[in-house]
């Protein structure tokens, strides 16, 4: 896996915690003497992608650009850890033609969105319910489960604050 190069690909709502499992996953490969990369969509909307927003075209142009930028990575024989909500399933499937089946692994954060609603961890579902934010993911802007996910997180590895 980690000599070649791959991409794993995480989507799922926001506050699904992706950025938590690329992180952790991150770390433990790299203990384990692995070259790893996160490329997380939050940071990277301050960079490379501050000029998108998140209407439905932009999205995908986010998405194509972090699927080429980790597809370099692989290339380079890092495993790179993308994080996206990544909502729309044929933008994934565009990322993953870009390589070997085998060297991208879409990740699940199969999360009710009651749940990432209640952890709202930036408070922007609460944003999203009261009109401040427009489009957003899950509220009124729509997001695409992967169909037949090999890798899929769910609920149960998660934990409410104060629960
Ligand atoms: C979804 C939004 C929106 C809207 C701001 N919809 O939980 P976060 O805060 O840290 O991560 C979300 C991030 C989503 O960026 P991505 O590049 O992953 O999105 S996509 O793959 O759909 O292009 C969220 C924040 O940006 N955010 N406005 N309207 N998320």
């Amino acid at each position: 896996l980690g000599q070649k190069g791959c991409v794993i690909w995480i989507t799922g709502l926001s506050g699904s915690g992706k950025s938590t499992v690329a992180c952790a996953l991150s770390r433990e490969l790299h203990y384990r003497g692995h070259h790893t990369y996160v490329l997380d969509g939050d940071n990277l909307r301050h960079g490379l992608n501050r000029d998108l927003s998140f209407k439905a075209e932009d999205r995908t142009e986010n998405i194509r650009r972090v699927g080429e930028v980790a597809k370099l990575f692989a290339d380079a024989g890092t495993i790179c850890i993308a994080s996206l909500i990544s909502p729309y399933r044929r933008d994934r499937d565009a990322c993953r033609a870009l390589l070997p089946d085998s060297r991208f692994i879409e990740v699940f954060m199969d999360l009710p969105l009651e749940l990432c609603e209640a952890r709202d961890p930036k408070g922007l579902y609460k944003l999203a319910r009261t009109g401040k934010i427009k489009g957003f993911t899950g509220v009124d802007d729509p997001y695409e489960s992967p169909e037949n996910c090999r890798y899929v997180i769910k609920k149960r590895n998660f934990k409410l604050k104060g629960k």
